[in-house]
């Protein structure tokens, strides 16, 4: 019998924007958060993915204020039939993390950080997930002599501790990118943060975010850190999307630039029955500023078709064949019938 795959769909709010970029402002309407929801279940997807902010206005409140907030959203997702994915602690934009949080020189940005983080566990409880994403954007350097690298991996261990204990129920999501906005991150890979992982109190609860531009910007392959991930049964989410060389962070349409890549980052998901214990497909992509407004979610609605329009092949590839050009080490031809199949001409 077939095996079946039940995959789900995510995305964040901020992947519908109004296309402000480094070089020039706001082209599009803001859509208000009320709407963006509505447009969830119209896309086909079911999982909100959020950062604290996302969810309350602003985390540097009393704590009453903000847990109102959270719960406010909590109905407002229940009303739509959306389920929270993940929170994520957005420790990117506040003037205390200009040099980043865990990392930081000073002690009580550090501990700025580590509160803040421990707001996104609250919120994540009153919006029912226990994923808890950290990409930690400014957790690096632009001078390496500006901080102390081995205190550095300590602090950033130490906050894992501190979350874990904070809420024996979370896990942890290292979402990893080799640079931008920092020269140089800290744990630029999954791997990187991996290892450190294995040293928290609790490995158990330490996992994954593979996002497939992040794994190209420091030339690794997404779907081998997938495998890589999956066989320390730590992919617990992805953000699917594409990159076209070494340069910002581009978050292009799944597939749009490389469709192979894109068909073996889907390959390696379905053969190891990714989304059998609710992990969502996640795209974290980004409209062309060229968009119009009316225009303005085609790449969430292009990339989820064309996820499944690949997954159709990978279900329908013989694997036989497959199987026969690894025993005569024909990889050639294995390339071949892996690109003849992906453009329908087999
Ligand atoms: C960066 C991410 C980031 C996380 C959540 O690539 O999209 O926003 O997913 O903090
Ligand atoms: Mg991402």
């Amino acid at each position: 019998m077939e095996k079946e795959a039940v995959f789900r769909f995510s995305f964040g709010p901020w992947n519908i924007h109004e296309g402000a970029d480094v070089f020039g402002p706001a082209v599009r309407k803001t859509i208000p958060f009320a709407e963006k929801l509505k447009l969830y279940r119209k896309l086909g997807f079911k999982g909100v993915q959020f950062h604290d902010d996302d969810v309350v206005n602003s985390v540097d409140v009393p704590h009453s204020k903000m847990i109102k907030e959270a719960n406010e959203m909590k109905k407002m997702i229940d009303n739509e039939g959306l389920v929270a994915e993940f929170v994520a602690p957005r420790l990117w934009e506040h003037p205390f993390t200009i040099d980043g949080g865990y990392t930081a020189n000073d002690p009580e940005i550090r501990s700025y950080a580590i509160d803040r983080s421990k707001k996104a566990i609250d919120i994540a409880n009153i919006l029912g997930t226990k994923k808890i994403v950290l990409w930690p954007a400014r957790e690096g350097v632009y001078v390496n002599e500006s901080k102390d690298h081995v205190a550095s991996m300590e602090r950033f261990m130490e906050a894992l501790n501190t979350m874990l204990e904070y809420d024996r129920g979370i896990k942890i999501l290292g979402e990893m990118k080799p640079n931008e906005p920092m020269d140089q991150a800290y744990l630029p890979t999954t791997g990187h943060f991996l290892a450190l992982a294995y040293k928290t109190t609790d490995p158990d609860r330490c996992g994954v975010l593979i996002e497939s531009a992040h794994a190209i910007l420091a030339g690794l392959d997404p779907a081998m850190e997938m495998g890589n991930a999956i066989a320390h049964n730590k992919l617990w989410s992805v953000h699917l999307n594409d990159q076209n060389g070494l340069k910002f962070d581009e978050d292009r349409v799944f597939g749009a630039i490389n469709l192979k890549r894109a068909f073996d980052q889907v390959m390696v998901l379905y053969d190891n029955n990714y989304g059998a214990n609710g992990e969502f497909i996640g795209l974290d992509v980004k409209a062309l500023r060229t968009q119009k407004d009316n225009a303005a979610v085609q790449h969430l609605k292009n990339s989820k078709e064309i996820f499944l329009i690949l997954l159709d092949v990978v279900k329908s590839i013989n694997r036989d064949k497959i199987g026969e050009y690894r025993k005569e080490r024909n990889y050639e031809d294995l390339e071949l019938f892996i690109i003849k199949n992906i453009m329908g001409k087999f």
